[in-house]
């Protein structure tokens, strides 16, 4: 897991070696790695800025950050939603247990509501555990988005079939649904936001049904296969990268960027509604290579 002395690490890297020599590039891959950029990723990463320092005799710390932050940003691609008027739009929010998806409804649903976008229903699609369905009446209390909820144990899909139906008959809006985190196994998850999914493509207008994976950037490169078991089962428009606020990077994003395109919208920065930030790519990628000045 990253920690702060990651980006220290990289700043040490850069100051200690003005030429970049064969054990520059090898301190290099593994610092990387410590970032959860993934042996694979950093691999790669290294090999090219190897291949580029020689070719254009790059020296010094600011050339060589320069140059890989020009190779880094191809995989840092920013995701912007667009809530047209009139129209149904729905986003499905998921990922495994924990990752802070309810909190990311909820922050969505104010930055939406601060756009002007009216009205926005949460829907509780969460309807496997204990406590999920008041956990978002909760937020809808506190952010003044409707709730819509059926009984715990309910199928899920049914409840965003409801949401979608009650913007439609208010002339259009944004529906944000909450889904479950964890059922008695994987394939039971995935079957139910697979459902959730059918429903969702085929309720919601044309062009406005987005899917978003929340991952939690303490856990590491877990999230990269949990990125790629969600994008091959349901399909992943965008990442929002969870628990920012906490000591690590989340490099993860980068190697999703990576190995399966995906960009990411958003990012957590704490507890509150206002913890969230537009994902800002460039930003993102001074602050992996260790610039603290935020
Ligand atoms: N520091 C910090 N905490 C966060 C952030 N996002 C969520 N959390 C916290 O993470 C914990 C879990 O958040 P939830 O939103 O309930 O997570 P979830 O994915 O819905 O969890 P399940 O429904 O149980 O799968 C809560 O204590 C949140 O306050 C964040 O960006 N930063
Ligand atoms: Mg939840």
């Amino acid at each position: 897991m990253a920690n702060k002395s990651f980006s220290e690490n990289l700043r040490n890297l850069f100051g200690m070696h003005q030429q970049p020599d064969e054990s520059f590039f090898e301190d290099l891959e593994d610092t990387l790695v410590e970032g959860d950029l993934g042996a694979r990723t950093a691999y790669a990463i290294v090999e090219e800025l190897r291949t580029v320092c020689r070719s254009h005799n790059l020296s010094g710390r600011d050339q060589i950050t320069a140059a890989l932050t020009d190779l880094l940003s191809p995989w840092a691609q920013e995701y912007h939603f667009e809530i047209p008027d009139g129209k149904v739009s729905l986003i499905m929010v998921f990922g495994v247990n924990g990752v802070g998806k309810t909190t990311t409804v909820a922050k969505m649903a104010s930055h939406f509501i601060s756009k002007g976008v009216s009205p926005i229903v949460l829907a509780a699609a969460d309807t496997f555990r204990a406590a999920a369905i008041e956990q978002l009446q909760h937020h809808g209390d506190k952010t003044g988005c409707r709730v819509i909820a059926h009984q715990h144990g309910a199928d899920p899909s049914a409840v965003v079939y409801s949401a979608v139906d009650a913007v439609r008959s208010t002339g259009g809006g944004l529906v944000i649904a909450d889904t479950a985190g964890r059922l008695h196994n994987k394939e039971n998850l995935v079957r139910e936001l697979q459902k959730i999914d059918r429903t969702g493509s085929g309720r919601a207008d044309s062009g406005c049904y987005k899917k978003v994976l929340v991952l939690d950037a303490t856990t590491g490169l877990n999230g990269l296969r949990q990125a790629e078991v969600f994008h091959e089962h349901i399909g992943i428009d965008a990442l929002v990268l969870t628990k920012y606020d906490s000591t690590a990077r989340g490099g993860t994003i980068l190697s999703a960027g990576k190995e399966l395109s995906i960009p990411v919208a958003f990012i957590g920065t704490g507890e509150k509604y206002q913890d969230l930030e537009t994902f800002d790519a460039k930003r993102y990628i001074r602050e992996f290579l260790g610039d603290t000045s935020r």
